[in-house]
């Protein structure tokens, strides 16, 4: 039987350090994205620079990465996918784990402790707790009204780091960096929102608002590596390479990209020796970003799921998905953007199709798809909005908004088929009782659109509720593959 990966069966070097430093640095959400991205910068950064970087680990509810984690010395291995081969990795840059839910107490104490510097997170758009209508903190939400009813007890991100922050002014341990590596627009700004809100809503102790604004700060950036979830495929993969069993591996590409505003209330690894660029027009490459990619990898995977298609690469691989992804990029999402300076829009267009063709790495069609509800408000409004004010109609994001309602809220009688059935929808219940009664398809698309999952200046625009209706109507009577097309054609008339 294959030996497990530890430090006493690994003997190969390490990717970065072996034997991290003591933790200077704190990420919340270890999932899978973290491990590939901002784990790497940070082992690079050590390896060249040095600096106690190390990271402590915390998972949020589940023991299976911290766990594993424990069990491997701390070691992961990345693998590498792309259509040029493969490699693996291994990693030690995490020097010990937390789980948030059981180990609240010490999670806060941690942040609290004067050699923590950053705070890293991806926490997803859920962890954040906005309001989907307002972009507030939703203070009158179950998970946030809890936690200001029960501060010492934060199940909350925002209300752990809210505690932390208050026990960090108290025991004067020192300024303190909170850096978001989640796909928001504005993600520094989104944080601090965020956090300031909750911190407005609970109480604390006096001079604690003059020193958090003086203190504590909140770089935007913008984040960027296709990471899919671990299978067994993957496990067998590392297992054939390194010779030794990984529990935890990280599939993902080659390409990774950080753009990081230069804000650090204390000091910070020197990403730049993994890659990382600072600038100060973050706020243009997040735009970039979540339009350019993740909008349009919101459309391929609607369209393909709706198609049938398992992975990414084959739905990108279908024609008709191609078309709308180019019609979407270039008339709805690029004339949205002020972009960078010296940016080159076709040669990063060029380089997205590159990279969601790749059919070594396969990443799943529903992982993508997965929390629309949260994913489409970073993707939609904002673009649509424009073109609406323009006297247009967005074509292609109506016929996102409906391709997600058609996976994850279909209109009675409508089986979306296996691929939408995977994709993960956290606003499911409340979809299905707000559509509980609808008697048309237009009635059921009006009852989303309109029923508190968009912003208010959406929601009252007719002509865009009443295109994503028409293809509702379309994807459930003749396919997803007719709605392309009039998607397509309504363009060309
Ligand atoms: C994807 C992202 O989940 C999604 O919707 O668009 O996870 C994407 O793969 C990453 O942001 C790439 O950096």
């Amino acid at each position: 039987m294959t030996q497990p990966l530890s430090k006493a069966n690994f003997t190969g070097s390490v990717l970065g350090v072996s034997a991290p430093p003591k933790p200077g640095m704190l990420h919340l959400g270890i999932g899978n994205f973290h491990r590939a991205h901002a784990a790497v910068y940070t082992a690079k950064a050590m390896a060249a620079q040095g600096g106690d970087w190390g990271i402590v680990a915390v998972a949020n509810r589940s023991r299976r990465v911290v766990g594993a984690l424990d069990a491997q010395d701390h070691l992961y291995s990345i693998l590498e996918l792309s259509s040029a081969g493969e490699r693996v990795d291994v990693m030690d840059v995490h020097r010990k784990t937390l789980v948030a839910a059981e180990q609240t107490d010490q999670l806060i104490a941690q942040i609290a402790d004067p050699a923590i510097k950053i705070v890293t997170m991806t926490i997803s758009e859920n962890g954040y707790c906005r309001h989907p209508v307002t972009g507030d903190l939703d203070v009158d939400g179950d998970q946030i009204s809890a936690d200001l009813a029960d501060p010492a007890n934060p199940r909350t991100s925002i209300g752990q780091l809210g505690a932390a922050l208050i026990g960090r002014y108290s025991d004067e341990a020192g300024p303190l960096t909170i850096l978001s590596c989640d796909n928001l627009v504005s993600a520094g700004h989104t944080a601090h929102k965020m956090v300031s809100q909750y911190l407005q809503a609970t109480a604390t102790p006096s001079g604690f608002h003059d020193w958090f604004t003086a203190q504590v700060t909140f770089p935007n950036a913008m984040v960027d590596r296709i990471v899919p979830g671990t299978t067994d495929a993957t496990r067998a993969k590392v297992e054939q390479l390194l010779g030794l069993t990984d529990a935890i591996p990280v599939p993902a590409e080659r390409f990774s990209m950080w753009v990081i505003e230069d804000k650090f209330a204390a000091g910070r690894p020197a990403w730049e020796e993994g890659g990382a660029i600072f600038s100060d027009e973050v706020e243009a490459y997040e735009l970039v970003k979540l339009r350019l990619l993740n909008g349009s990898h919101s459309l391929i995977s609607y369209l393909g799921g709706l198609d049938g298609q398992p992975t990414i690469p084959s739905s990108f691989g279908q024609d008709f998905v191609r078309e709308c992804v180019t019609e979407l990029l270039n008339t709805e999402y690029l004339p949205s953007i002020g972009l960078p300076s010296g940016f080159d829009p076709q040669a990063y267009i060029a380089q997205l199709f590159d990279r969601w063709s790749n059919h070594a790495l396969g990443d799943a069609t529903a992982r993508v798809g997965s929390d629309g509800s949260l994913k489409l408000l970073q993707r939609v409004p904002d673009p649509a909005l424009r073109m609406l004010d323009l006297g247009e109609v967005p074509q292609q994001l109506a016929l996102m908004v409906a391709g997600w309602i058609a996976c994850v809220c279909p209109p009675d009688g409508f089986d979306p088929g296996p691929i939408a059935a995977e994709m993960i929808e956290p606003a499911k219940d409340r979809l299905a009782a707000a559509t509980a009664g609808a008697g048309s398809t237009r009635a059921h698309v009006e009852a989303i659109v309109r029923g508190g999952f968009f912003p208010e200046a959406l929601a009252q625009r007719d002509e865009f509720t009443e295109r994503v209706a028409d293809f509702v109507q379309i994807i459930t009577t003749s396919g997803v593959r007719d709605a392309a097309k009039a998607a397509l054609d309504a363009r060309r008339a």
